[in-house]
């Protein structure tokens, strides 16, 4: 079933998101995967996993995926007609329970007593020391917890707008995105230091869980190829991966042109890699955004 462009302004302007959007051809899902699969022989599943920051300068498969033409399109369509591409990142659960027969689960923590081998987050976070070897340590496995994008990202004067495009199946059994309908319309909510070991965002942030609405809580299920968008005051988050099943996603932010970067120390994000993906920087706000490719 396909929707006007009116229908899809019109719910993301209630909702905060849209879902199952088709973005990839076969063909050009397959090159993502095998390019990807290329990187994660290089540089390592640990990398992999959350590392993988504005590597759309570096690659250009990944600038592909970027400017997509359906990706811009659907951006355009909320956006505007000027749009900066401002950040980019994958995000990456490997199968948490890959040595399953050695390992279970206890709440949301692994038991294991045995080596855990090519599990990226087998690893101590604060330190990175392997916990390799070590009996009955429970280990946290990766998950999001619930945020507002725009709690970390220092921009004021227009929107940031989310794409999640799915390399994977990203379903409920590997941690698929999930959202709070209609949670962008009640402005910024606090953020704490999640108690909860496992998260997989960098400042280690989350909305303490009373002011979230979990029981309106919606999956976005993506076949690999679709995508999601959502509204950087959408509150979201996904679950672990409990799979046998990678869930790679890549995310790429998107602003308009009139959008600019704030100085406040409680959102310190530095914006290097941005780039001018439609329409014309009148503006000049972000430093690289009148790079045009
Ligand atoms: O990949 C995930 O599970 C979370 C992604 C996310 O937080 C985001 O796209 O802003």
């Amino acid at each position: 079933m396909s929707f006007s462009v009116a229908e899809l302004q019109s719910s993301y302007e209630q909702q905060g998101f849209l879902s199952g959007l088709p973005v990839l051809s076969e063909v050009e899902l397959q090159e993502a995967r095998e390019a990807f699969g290329r990187l994660e022989k290089e540089f390592g599943e640990e990398y992999t996993q959350y590392s993988l920051h504005n590597v759309h300068l570096q690659f250009e498969w990944v600038m592909a995926l970027a400017k997509h033409p359906r990706v811009l399109e659907t951006v355009r369509a909320i956006l505007g007609p000027d749009v900066i591409l401002l950040d980019s990142r994958f995000i990456c659960k490997y199968p948490a329970l890959s040595n399953s027969t050695s390992s279970r689960l206890v709440g949301n923590n692994i038991t294991t007593d045995t080596e855990q081998k090519g599990a990226p987050w087998y690893k101590d976070r604060n330190d990175g020391t392997a916990q390799t070897g070590q009996q009955e340590k429970p280990e946290q496995i990766p998950f999001v917890a619930w945020h507002q994008d725009m709690r970390y990202w220092g921009v004021a004067g227009g929107p940031v707008l989310s794409v999640w495009l799915a390399l994977d199946d990203s379903l409920e059994d590997n941690g698929a995105l999930q959202v709070i309908p209609g949670s962008h319309s009640s402005g910024l909510l606090p953020h704490q230091k999640s108690p909860r070991p496992g998260n997989m965002l960098s400042v280690n942030q989350e909305i303490p869980e009373h002011l979230v609405q979990v029981d309106k809580a919606v999956l976005c299920p993506l076949l690999a190829g679709q995508m999601s968008v959502h509204d950087g005051l959408l509150v979201h988050g996904s679950d672990p991966n409990l799979s046998g099943r990678r869930r790679c996603g890549f995310v790429i932010r998107f602003v308009p042109t009139c959008a600019y970067p704030i100085q406040d120390p409680d959102r310190p994000r530095r914006f290097n890699a941005t780039m001018l993906v439609c329409g014309n920087d009148k503006f000049r706000n972000f430093l690289n955004s009148s790079l045009k490719l």
